[in-house]
């Protein structure tokens, strides 16, 4: 067993961690007030190389596996959570290409992403998220074409995306019916509503997604008939380590600004740190941290190595949500009042960290995952 990096990925979580340092957390605040999508942020990172990570080389990216992806987030989560998600999401599209899509579909959309566009992952729907299964959005088949009927939402960049991976119906028999096909934006009976307003990580836009009559041509479905269910429980088994590793920054945050502040702050004569229930949160947010991160890199190592890791993922992705979320609200006490103040920056790191135990399947999912994968 060996828990060194190597000198690429160290390089890499280097560079991330730097550009998070200079780039993102000096504008996180304004950002989150602003509601607005990190534009700027994003151009920065496609150009020093942080996104479209594990897309192929062949097809313009940088062919790194789950881990890098995971270090590199982490980094960027550290810095923003909400920066951190709006410049990953494209990798959750991504993932459903890349290992399921035509050769064909990859020459179209991969070198698009690696140039700068958005791209959105749409599964979710107002009847529900967690049951994949039970999706209702349909696509009937037509000729060559498919049509889509029904509507999404939370569906992150949604409003900024060139092109949809959208789940839909083209059969009955619950996880066996679904199909998933790649849709352009502009395409007749696709309408995106506005972004919806939200708790935390208000920078990373969400938005409905409406289908009316949407025309897509065969071509455009990604694997076969019937084969929607796996490939979204496939990119979940890519995309859980990577969704893990966002708790992963923002908690490290935490025990970093709680670290510096219980080392400053002064009550009854001495820094709060030399206050043993002070110094104890401080214990238990740095134990989880790293018990969150191992969790997290075993998951991404796992895939990387071909090993099925749906059971390690899900572990990370519960534990990562849940300790970032114990994390954050140990850290506003730590602060006190000035946690709960807008002008100290933990009471935005306890908005945002609400949505990680309830995103990429909520942590009750995480628990039902669990429990069947030890059944196996
Ligand atoms: O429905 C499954 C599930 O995982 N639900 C959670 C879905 C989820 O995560 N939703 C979140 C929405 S997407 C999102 O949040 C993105 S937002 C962005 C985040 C980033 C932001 C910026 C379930 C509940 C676990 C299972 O559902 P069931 O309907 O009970 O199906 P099963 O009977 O378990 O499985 C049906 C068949 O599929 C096979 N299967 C299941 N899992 C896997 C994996 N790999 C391969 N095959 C799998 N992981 C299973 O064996 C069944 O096969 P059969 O041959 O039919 O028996």
């Amino acid at each position: 067993m060996d828990f060194m990096l190597n000198d690429e990925a160290r390089q890499l979580q280097q560079l991330a961690r730097t550009f998070a340092g200079r780039e993102i957390i000096p504008q996180a605040a304004e950002l989150d007030r602003a509601k607005a999508f990190p534009q700027a942020i994003y151009d920065q990172a496609l150009a020093l190389g942080l996104l479209n990570l594990t897309v192929p080389e062949e097809y313009g990216g940088a062919g790194l596996g789950c881990l890098a992806l995971t270090l590199v987030t982490e980094e960027l989560c550290r810095g923003c959570v909400g920066v951190g998600a709006a410049l990953s999401i494209n990798s959750l599209a991504a993932d459903a290409i890349i290992h399921h899509g035509s050769e064909e579909q990859k020459q179209w959309v991969l070198p698009r992403l690696v140039a700068g566009e958005l791209a959105s992952y749409a599964a979710t729907e107002p009847g529900g998220g967690s049951d994949v299964a039970g999706l209702q959005t349909r696509a009937v088949r037509d000729g060559d074409e498919y049509v889509l009927s029904g509507s999404k939402t939370w569906i992150s960049n949604a409003n900024l995306a060139s092109f949809f991976v959208v789940f839909a119906r083209t059969g009955e028999g619950g996880s066996r019916g679904l199909s998933v096909f790649i849709v352009e934006r502009g395409t007749p009976g696709l309408r995106v509503g506005e972004p919806l307003d939200k708790l935390g990580q208000r920078c990373a836009p969400t938005c409905e997604v409406f289908f009316d009559g949407c025309r897509v041509a065969a071509s455009q479905r990604i694997g076969e008939e019937g084969q929607g269910f796996r490939i979204a429980m496939d990119a979940f088994d890519h995309s859980r380590p990577m969704v893990a590793a966002f708790g992963v920054g923002v908690h490290a945050r935490c025990l970093e600004e709680s670290l510096a502040y219980a080392q400053t702050r002064q009550t009854m004569g001495q820094p709060i740190i030399r206050h043993q229930l002070v110094a104890a949160k401080l214990a238990e947010m740095s134990t989880s941290l790293e018990a969150a991160r191992l969790l997290t890199y075993r998951a991404a190592w796992l895939i990387d190595h071909g090993q099925r890791n749906t059971l390690a993922a899900s572990q990370a992705k519960l534990f990562a949500a849940e300790s970032v979320m114990a994390a954050a609200t140990e850290a506003v006490q730590i602060f006190g009042g000035m946690g709960y103040s807008t002008e100290y920056p933990v009471e935005k790191l306890f908005r945002d960290a609400k949505v990680l135990q309830i995103y990429e399947g909520t942590s009750e999912i995480q628990k039902l995952v669990i429990a069947r994968e030890l059944q196996r």
